[in-house]
């Protein structure tokens, strides 16, 4: 059966998304993306390297646990699996053109439709991964990173890579081969481990210490099958602690850095942080960063964010200033994001149900983290936040401070320096007045 791809327009009086600066009315304009426009050295195209989420923007359709979807889709109406999906292609490479984002991301069962039959699999992901490598020479746009959904199908209720049952480990293991290839293929600059079901939903049945070296031998697997066919991208583990496990043992960056070095990954391996998990975890997004960061394992970002008032993923469009600003800080004082880039892993909300719906949500998110990204490089020029920082340090840097920052210093000494010195003066940590020179360049 021939399939016919790039035949029809899907958002039919929407064009390209340009910068009209922040005096536009236009709804359908960046007002602070300005993709040429050049910060701290580099434009902000290369600094925030946006992807579109295929499975939030081409596939979800706004079910929830209490109704079926509300998004219908004229690209997924075709009978024919390889049909639909050469639909989907050519409706989502018209939208991540017209937004003008450079790249895109994708779940191997968001570019087409799953099937049991691990063959009959493979061959569906290689025809999409054909009509993908097609898609990305026309228009230019690139793969940030590719991944393979190991949590929707059925067989994965008890884990992936982390199932008590290795024939299920065997067939995550060939959906994993197909993910990378096509990642390999496609030139993906990253490939992404989320491990959905890979944790716990009760101890009583599991052995942890098991199931942590399974995970581990699996990434290994990858990673060495990867490389040996031509892989030169990073490789990015996603922390989150819990949904839809009650525990996930990628918990957070701190968890994910210890696991990672446990198991001898470090190397390969970068964390793609995403803002709601780290609410999720009991952090702020900016702890996940400078944690991530200090490690040198802050590479990619999939942007989103919680609701305060609910504790789920609720993956909403990024919308705030004061929680990228001090994100955009640390990343830029890292010199940018080791491989990786921002993806919007965000969706509309169910009752947002207009093709516009979806354009609005990106240009909100493209825009709120442009212009954090313009606040952060003002916070560094303006030099006061970094200066009262180390200020705050500055005993370690001569000194005795500097001895024992050294490891010269034995706990006696420590002693007779207590006495020597007495009470030391108070000094303030002038929180408020931080946060009000956060406010002034908000
Ligand atoms: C789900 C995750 C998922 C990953 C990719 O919560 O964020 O979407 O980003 O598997
Ligand atoms: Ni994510
Ligand atoms: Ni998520």
């Amino acid at each position: 059966m021939s399939v016919i791809i790039g035949q029809k327009e899907y958002f039919k009086g929407i064009g390209q998304i340009k910068f009209e600066g922040v005096e536009s009315d236009n709804p359908f304009a960046f007002r602070y993306y300005d993709e040429n426009r050049i910060v701290a050295g580099k434009s902000m195209k290369e600094h925030l390297r946006f992807a579109i989420a295929y499975w939030h923007s081409f596939c979800g359709d706004g079910a929830d646990p209490f109704g079926p979807g509300t998004h219908h889709y004229p690209w997924d109406v075709a009978s024919d699996a390889r049909q639909r999906a050469a639909d989907k292609a050519d409706a989502a490479f018209e939208f991540i053109t017209k937004m003008g984002a450079p790249y895109y991301c994708f779940h191997d069962v968001d570019a087409i439709d799953g099937h049991n039959d691990p063959k009959e699999f493979g061959d569906r992901v290689k025809f999409i991964t054909d009509i993908f490598a097609k898609k990305q020479a026309e228009s230019g746009v690139k793969l940030l990173w590719g991944t393979a959904n190991l949590f929707s199908n059925e067989r994965y209720m008890n884990g992936a890579s982390t199932n008590p049952n290795f024939e299920v480990v065997a067939h995550a293991g060939a959906q994993l081969k197909g993910a990378i290839d096509a990642t390999i293929t496609l030139g993906g600059e990253g490939y992404v481990f989320w491990g959905g079901r890979e944790g716990y939903m009760s101890l009583l049945n599991t052995d942890m210490k098991r199931e942590r070296e399974n995970f581990a031998r699996m990434l290994h697997t990858c990673v060495e099958y990867a490389r040996r066919n031509g892989f030169k991208g990073k490789f990015f583990i996603e922390p989150k602690p819990c949904e839809p496990t009650k525990h996930q043992y990628d918990y957070d960056a701190a968890t994910v850095i210890g696991f990672l070095r446990e198991f001898d990954l470090l190397s390969e391996f970068g964390l793609n942080l995403e803002v709601n998990h780290a609410t999720l975890a009991g952090h702020t997004f900016a702890h996940e960063c400078q944690v991530a960061s200090d490690a040198g394992m802050l590479a990619s970002i999939d942007a989103n964010r919680g609701d305060t008032q609910n504790g789920w993923d609720t993956d909403q469009f990024p919308t705030d200033i004061y929680e990228w600003a001090e994100a955009m800080s640390i990343i830029l004082k890292q010199g940018g994001l080791a491989g990786g880039g921002i993806n919007f892993d965000a969706k509309r909300r169910r009752n947002s149900t207009d093709m516009a719906d979806l354009f609005y949500a990106h240009i909100g998110g493209m825009d709120t983290i442009a212009r954090s990204l313009l606040i952060a490089e003002k916070i560094a020029k303006h030099g006061e936040m970094d200066r009262l920082k180390a200020e705050r340090y500055a005993s370690f840097n001569s000194g005795k401070g500097a001895d024992y920052a050294a490891g010269k210093l034995k706990l006696e000494d420590l002693y007779k320096i207590a006495i020597e010195v007495g009470e030391p003066a108070q000094i303030s940590g002038k929180q408020e007045y931080l946060e009000n020179l956060l406010g002034r360049f908000v």
